[in-house]
């Protein structure tokens, strides 16, 4: 399965995927990534591994539109079966979603559908919640809406502070991103009309949940 990963930064997700598929644990070839940022991280771990990285800047563009399309043709020439956005922070125009629906997963560190958006482990903090947690999902034209397929959640510690639960989700992060695209790579995972269905079984409304708050 030939995968394309999308970065803004610093890359750890990327990373874990790289070694997946080093290990030959995940059955895929990682063909690309494609930052929206010049000098990050992930650009560096990509071309450590030897896998064509390149930024495409978004302040080169005077729209959006303008920006996903170039984005898009340069993915497109990679001829992948998957695009993951991994750490990925510009928002995506709804004709680039939807010639990707069905193709295209996010990592999101929250539980959603709760906390959409930015900043989410401070907003965790600030209203007091004890749990947390990252999603893996289908991306569609509502943002952080699409459908999920994976969820880890995690305890909220009294003590913690956004560094600290943030790295415990990123944590997390490593370990189910990569069982995502397993899944999709072994052709057990597929989205049709709105639902998830892995091993030809609907996935519920948080997707497939795997419960860390006690370890
Ligand atoms: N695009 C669509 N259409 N749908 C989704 O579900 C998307 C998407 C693009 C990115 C990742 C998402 C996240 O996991 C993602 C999901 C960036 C922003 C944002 O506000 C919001 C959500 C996500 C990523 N970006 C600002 C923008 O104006 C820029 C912020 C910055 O550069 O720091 O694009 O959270
Ligand atoms: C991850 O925590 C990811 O869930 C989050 O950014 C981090 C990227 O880390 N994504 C978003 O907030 C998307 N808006 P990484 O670059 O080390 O993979």
């Amino acid at each position: 399965m030939r995968v394309v990963v999308l970065i803004s930064g610093s890359g750890s997700n990327l990373q874990a995927l790289i070694d997946g598929q080093r290990h030959g644990t995940l059955p895929i070839e990682i063909v690309g990534v494609i930052s929206n940022k010049t000098a990050v991280r992930g650009l560096l771990r990509a071309e450590q591994a030897g896998i064509p990285a390149i930024a495409l800047e978004h302040t080169a563009y005077d729209s959006r539109e303008a920006f996903d399309t170039a984005l898009r043709e340069r993915i497109d020439a990679l001829t992948p079966d998957l695009v993951v956005l991994a750490g990925f922070m510009r928002i995506l125009t709804p004709g680039f979603t939807r010639h990707y629906e069905g193709r295209m997963f996010n990592i999101h560190p929250s539980l959603l559908p709760k906390y959409q958006g930015l900043h989410t482990h401070r907003r965790v903090l600030e209203s007091g919640d004890t749990e947390h947690g990252v999603t893996v999902h289908f991306v569609t034209d509502e943002l952080d809406g699409g459908p999920p397929i994976l969820q880890a959640k995690i305890s909220v510690h009294p003590d913690d502070d956004e560094k600290t639960l943030a790295a415990r989700v990123l944590e997390q992060e490593h370990r189910i991103y990569p069982q995502a695209v397993e899944w999709f790579g072994r052709g057990r995972l597929r989205l049709h009309q709105g639902t998830v269905f892995l091993d030809n079984e609907p996935l519920g409304p948080s997707g497939y949940l795997i419960d860390v708050t006690h370890s």
